[in-house]
Formats: C-alpha cells, structure tokens, sequence
C-alpha cells in the first residue's frame, strides 16, 4: 500500500482524456487499493486515477458516513449507462480543488457499469450522494471537474485563487531552499 500525492488545479494532467482499462490485473488492484488508502487519508468519498497523475479510467468511492461500516468501491472503466429524468443539487468539493465548494446539478440518479476489482462487469443503480459522486468521478476521467458546470464567473474565482495559493507555496519553498 502507499500514498500517493494528489494534483491540484490549475494542472494540465486533470484535463487529458483517461484511457480505458484492458482488464483488471495485479497492477491495476494495486493502484486501486493505493487509491483507496489516499482516498481515506486525505480524506474523500471519491477519488479517480488522474488526479494521482494516472491517465487510467479508474475510480474509488466509498460514501459511507462517519461511524457506519466503510464501503469501499474500485471501479474500471465506468460508464453512465442511463440517468434519471429529475436532477438535483449538491455542495461539491474536491480533492484537486481543496477548500473551494459549488452548488452543482447533475441527473439524480444514474445507472453505472463498470468492471470490479476481479475483472467482472457489474451494473448498479446509484441514487444520493452515490450518484454525485459517480458522476464527479467520471468526469475526471474525462478531463472534466466540477468548477466546469458553474459559471465561468465562479470558475476563474476559484482557479486564480488556487493559481494565486501555488506561486505563494513555490515563493515559499524556495525560500525554504535557501536558509537549508
Ligand atoms: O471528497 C469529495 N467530496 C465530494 C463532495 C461532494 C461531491 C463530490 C465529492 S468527490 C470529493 C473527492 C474528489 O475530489 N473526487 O474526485
Ligand atoms: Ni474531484
């Protein structure tokens, strides 16, 4: 097990493409299970392989509250199969977009296939938060994060704020660098 650093925005790396898995083997349970450790440490509900730098269409969930039993999910290659006619509204956050949150509308609810951790294709209903964040996760494997469903107003707030964070954290480092 290890953990692994996560991108922060503004990133080219969380606007590639990711590429589909040919099957789950050893090395892709491993970045799984890697996932899912830097998942909970950060901590997430979610978290998909490009925000670790992995340009693979895998992702992990677990949306368990604090208190009940955990239910981790690793999925490869997850698709939206069909979505509900009603949407709804929620608070999204990020791990590539810490300490900045938005009202984002996604369909309610979402029919998902996706391959497991033993390499069998398997279709759920997800409905709640479970539905959000599939969603979320998805669309980072497709180069999309949540500030792409607000207004542009709200969007360029945020990332020039994370821009903004980034030079002071490298004005900082180098800093740093030179009394060491
Ligand atoms: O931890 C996370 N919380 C969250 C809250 C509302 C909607 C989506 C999410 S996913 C996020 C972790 C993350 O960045 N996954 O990509
Ligand atoms: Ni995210």
């Amino acid at each position: 097990m290890a953990l692994l650093p996560i991108i922060v925005a503004p990133d080219p790396r969380l606007k590639r493409l990711s590429l589909p898995v040919e099957q789950v083997d050893d090395e892709i349970r491993q970045l799984m299970d890697d996932m899912l450790e830097t998942m909970y440490k950060a901590p997430g509900i979610g978290l998909a392989a490009p925000q670790v730098g992995v340009l693979k269409r895998v992702i992990v969930v677990d949306v368990a509250r604090e208190g009940e039993d955990p239910q981790p999910m690793q999925m490869a290659n997850p698709e939206i199969v069909s979505v509900s006619d009603g949407d709804a509204s929620y608070e999204e956050g990020c791990l590539s977009l810490p300490e900045h949150f938005a009202e984002v509308v996604r369909p309610a609810t979402a029919r998902i296939r996706y391959i497991d951790r033993n390499n069998e294709l398997r279709e759920i209903d997800a409905d709640g938060i479970l539905a959000v964040c599939i969603q979320h996760e998805i669309d980072h494997l497709d180069g999309i994060l949540f500030v792409d469903h607000i207004t542009a107003l709200k969007r360029n707030m945020i990332l020039r704020k994370l821009t903004k964070l980034k030079k002071e954290q490298a004005r900082q480092a180098s800093k740093e660098a030179a009394v060491a």
